[in-house]
């Protein structure tokens, strides 16, 4: 028996049909950045190669330079949006500045309205460990009324994004994506080389019993972040404690999980890094518009994530991103009262169950 499957490009079509002033250009982009995903999935799959047919710098057989899977992710990224035609700005966490597109890579028809930004591969440092990466990305809508895109195009508030999404190169490669009508995951089929529905309408659950955080850090961090921690661990079987630990070092594997089973993913500010690891632009942003339309919560701590308004394109930004009534309660701890009093901060929190 056949069964009845999705594609994710049918999925796009259909979800873009529903709004009546669409030209299908958003389809087109995403479409064209699910391709580059399934390019960079393909040399995920033989990175573990690499060391047996030649080292990262080497000459391969064709005596072409091998690349480094990060550079190679952006590199492949960068050129389907100038064939797609489709961007007029595309901004890397791979680049230092903004990239315009020429106009010759202009659509030919109407004008290139979107402004794109990735991280080609996330949690790169977990490749030859076999561990789950992942492409993030991130789009918006040009302010500027046309030519060369600005830089003020490509700097704004999370909130005004109209589709976000990543993939997960694990076990199966996942892409997830939302275009502001719910969040919706399709696994890869390598036999036939589609993207096929296989999570429909995600939604995290409100409350969960894991973190991840990087907890090496804990001396670093203020009082009120270590006792929100030591808050998760301590036994109470009323509210669900102690929670569960998990934490990769990859933030899309990491927030992948929590969105399927519900948790609370963490990197905040320490004594070292004042604004945290993460890029607002090309992690935070996009993690946080799909958590939101997951029924989830994200911020920085004080402020909601999406309201941040960025200075440059390779901001950092503490982030706490989850299950919404977790990341409630670590607002709570960060506040002023709980952080200044430090101590018996038990007391001073109303656990909602
Ligand atoms: P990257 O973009 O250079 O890969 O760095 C981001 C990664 C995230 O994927 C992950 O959550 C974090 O860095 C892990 O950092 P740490 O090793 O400090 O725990
Ligand atoms: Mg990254």
């Amino acid at each position: 028996m056949v069964r009845k499957f999705t594609t994710l490009y049918r999925h796009i079509i259909d979800e873009e049909r529903k709004i009546p002033e669409a030209t299908g250009q958003l389809s087109d982009l995403l479409y064209d950045i699910a391709l580059a995903c399934k390019v960079i999935s393909l040399e995920v799959n033989r990175a573990g190669l690499i060391d047996i047919l030649g080292l990262t710098g080497e000459e391969n057989v064709q005596g072409e330079a091998v690349k480094k899977l990060d550079d190679y992710s952006n590199e492949i990224l960068m050129h389907m949006m100038k064939l797609g035609g489709h961007t007029c700005a595309v901004c890397s966490e791979e680049e230092e500045n903004y990239i315009p597109m020429e106009e010759k890579y202009f659509h030919q028809e109407v004008l290139n309205k979107y402004i794109l930004h990735f991280d080609p591969l996330d949690g790169s440092s977990n490749i030859d460990a076999n561990i789950s990466i992942g492409t993030i990305f991130s789009i918006y809508k040009r302010i500027s009324k046309n030519g060369i895109a600005t830089l003020e195009d490509c700097l704004q508030q999370g909130y005004r994004q109209v589709a976000a999404g990543y993939v997960v190169y694990g076990s199966s490669t996942i892409m997830v994506y939302t275009a502001g009508r719910g969040v919706h995951g399709f696994t890869l089929d390598p036999s036939v080389g589609e993207f096929l529905l296989s999570y429909e309408n995600m939604k995290i659950p409100k409350k969960s019993s894991t973190y991840s955080i990087n907890e090496g850090n804990y001396s670093k961090w203020s009082k009120g972040m270590q006792n929100y921690i030591s808050y998760l661990k301590e036994k109470d079987k009323d509210s669900g404690r102690p929670y569960t630990a998990r934490y990769v070092g990859s933030l899309v594997a990491d927030f992948h999980r929590n969105l399927l089973y519900g948790g609370v993913f963490i990197y905040p500010e320490d004594d070292k890094n004042k604004n945290g690891k993460l890029r607002l632009m090309y992690e935070a942003n996009p993690l946080s518009y799909i958590i939101e339309q997951a029924g989830g919560r994200s911020s920085n701590g004080k402020e909601r994530i999406l309201d941040i308004k960025p200075g440059s394109l390779h901001q950092r930004t503490p982030l706490f991103i989850g299950s919404e009534e977790d990341v409630l309660l670590a607002e709570k701890f960060l506040s002023e009262e709980v952080s200044k009093n430090g101590v018996d901060v038990k007391k001073q929190i109303e656990y909602k169950k």
